[in-house]
């Protein structure tokens, strides 16, 4: 959208200090751990006042933890919902408090609630995009004669889960070599992504293509496949997304392809938009994040910044 208009979402004033509610999910696995991170690490030099909690998994949890924080009192919600339908209360009970409400790495379902009139804007990647140059990446790298692809998804419900799965998908199927044989979420874990790899492989032993719409996922995937005597980056191309330090690694020791990079670092960006949001400058209802590739190219470079 082009712009906000302050009639449909509440102000917020310029101050020193800004109560700030900042309602994490989980803290279940690095990504999440180097975003929330990134927030605490921001507030001093932002004037945030910060009131963070940790769902825990539970979508149920995190709409309670924002109820919580609506009653202490906050100006400002920054909210990454787990989940697109169930977080849907915590976003309009925010806005019926008058608390200018930004979502951040995952957005809500966009038939119920828009930007500049329900939150004020999400700040995030195109998660289309990023399945897209995966698929992308894999035309252009996959030697065999066909590809038989297992797919581990993103947690169930959430935007980048679904988004992932359609931006790889329809790319993916546009080349006959490939074909998509299992689908199933490892709800962004390490250990689900493994048990769910080790169930995948005793149905298709065929596969030899594993695309995970996060590291953490891939990483157990890997460990399934080595478990089974497979040779990850050898017999099987590994694809994924985030840019996490273990996935740098698996890329340097010829593990894994590819992962596209989905930066967890939204500290500063938050504390940009929300400055400028009290100055009452337009904020776009998307702020979009970009996104690197890491292959062997490149990975060595980035390790050091890598979380
Ligand atoms: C992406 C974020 C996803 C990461 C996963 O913005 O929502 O959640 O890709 C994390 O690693 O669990």
């Amino acid at each position: 959208s082009a712009g906000v208009s302050f009639a449909d979402t509440p102000p917020l004033a310029v101050k020193d200090t800004y109560r700030v509610g900042f309602a994490q999910m989980e803290s279940n696995n690095p990504w999440r751990i180097a975003e929330t991170k990134s927030f605490h690490d921001t507030a001093k030099s932002c004037g945030w006042e910060l009131i963070a909690t940790d769902a825990a998994g539970s979508a149920a949890k995190q709409v309670a933890d924002v109820d919580s924080m609506i009653a202490q009192g906050i100006d400002v919600l920054f909210l990454p919902p787990r989940e697109e339908k169930p977080l849907l209360p915590a976003v309009m009970k925010a806005k019926a408090a008058g608390i200018p409400t930004f979502l951040i790495d995952r957005s809500v379902d966009s038939n119920i609630a828009q930007a500049g009139e329900h939150f004020v804007a999400f700040l995030g990647s195109d998660f289309i995009e990023q399945g897209n140059r995966a698929a992308e990446w894999l035309i252009d790298n996959f030697a065999g004669e066909k590809g038989v692809i297992v797919e581990l998804e993103g947690t169930t419900g959430s935007s980048p889960a679904n988004d992932r799965k359609k931006g790889f998908d329809d790319r993916i199927l546009q080349d006959d070599r490939f074909e998509i044989v299992a689908s199933q979420t490892g709800d962004f874990a390490r250990d689900l992504g493994r048990q769910v790899m080790e169930t995948l492989l005793q149905a298709h032993p065929d596969v030899n293509v594993v695309y995970a719409h996060n590291d953490e996922m891939a990483i157990g995937a890997i460990q399934a496949l080595e478990l089974a005597g497979r040779k990850p980056g050898v017999d099987i191309t590994v694809v994924s997304i985030d840019g996490t330090r273990d996935a740098l690694q698996a890329i340097i020791d010829g593990k894994m392809g590819v992962t596209v990079e989905s930066s967890p670092f939204f500290g500063p960006l938050a504390c940009d938009v929300m400055k400028k949001y009290a100055a009452g400058e337009k904020i776009p209802g998307w702020v979009k994040v970009e996104d690197r590739v890491f292959t062997i190219e490149n990975a060595a470079d980035h390790i050091d910044e890598a979380y």
